[in-house]
């Protein structure tokens, strides 16, 4: 059996055209059944459906054999293994270029990011991202304190909670919607196929048919 993790929403949407490059269809629509296990066409490959921040977690400890995941999922989750997707017994073979969008810094309209920046203060940043930001404001040597949030985070600098935060962006619409507005832009997401190394090994013929069937999809 191939266990393949996947989230509801915009990873589910965009696997499928992917999935069925490789043969694969599933047999249930995740936002109408109930069902956490999806089979699919295939009688030896089955879908989790599991929380997008829990992909990475699964792949890692088996429970699935190959996940897909935000880069911004999987750089946290590596965070926690000492910042390397290897010393968490995952594998990364591609970019699949789905479910795009960016990291960015935001604040109010009214609040003068680069002055603050500029003269030393030191920032209260919001975010779910906290390995990103650390990292991002450690590198621009920006004094921050992080405050750890799990969605939402556009409320944040609403109420006075941050100055700033960390968070997703991909129209901009959520930003102006709340009359926020970007002031950096950390780096460009995408997801990511996860492999378990150890299911590589004992399973390598049919994971590697799921990760050529992929490659060529996306080299289309
Ligand atoms: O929802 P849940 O708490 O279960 O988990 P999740 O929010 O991590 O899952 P999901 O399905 O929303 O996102 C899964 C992955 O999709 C993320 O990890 C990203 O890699 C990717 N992705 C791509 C996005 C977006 N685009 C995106 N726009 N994830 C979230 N957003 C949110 C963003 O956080 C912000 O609140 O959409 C809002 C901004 O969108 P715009 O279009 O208004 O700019
Ligand atoms: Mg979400």
């Amino acid at each position: 059996m191939i266990t393949l993790a996947l989230s509801k929403g915009r990873i589910f949407e965009e696997t499928l055209p992917l999935l069925r490059a490789a043969g694969i269809e599933v047999l249930d629509d995740p936002e109408k059944s109930r069902k956490l296990i999806l089979a699919t066409n295939q009688p030896e490959v089955r879908v989790l459906v599991v929380r997008a921040t829990d992909v990475p977690t699964y792949v890692q400890y088996g429970g699935a054999d190959l996940g897909i995941t935000g880069k911004d999922t999987l750089l946290e989750h590596a965070a926690e293994w000492g910042g390397s997707i290897g010393a968490a017994g995952l594998y990364q073979p591609l970019d699949l270029g789905i479910a795009k969008c960016r990291i960015s810094v935001a604040v109010r309209a009214d609040f003068d990011y680069a002055s603050a920046v500029k003269q030393g203060s030191r920032l209260q940043v919001a975010t779910k991202y906290v390995s990103i930001a650390r990292e991002f404001f450690a590198a621009k040597g920006v004094h921050v304190d992080l405050i750890k949030l799990y969605g939402s985070m556009e409320l944040a600098p609403l109420v006075g909670l941050a100055d700033a935060i960390v968070d997703l962006v991909s129209t901009g619409n959520t930003l102006k919607a709340n009359h926020l507005v970007e002031v950096e832009h950390i780096m460009d997401i995408s997801s990511r196929l996860v492999v378990n190394q150890a299911a590589l090994k004992l399973k390598q013929a049919p994971i590697r048919k799921i990760i050529d069937a992929f490659a060529a999809a996306i080299a289309k």
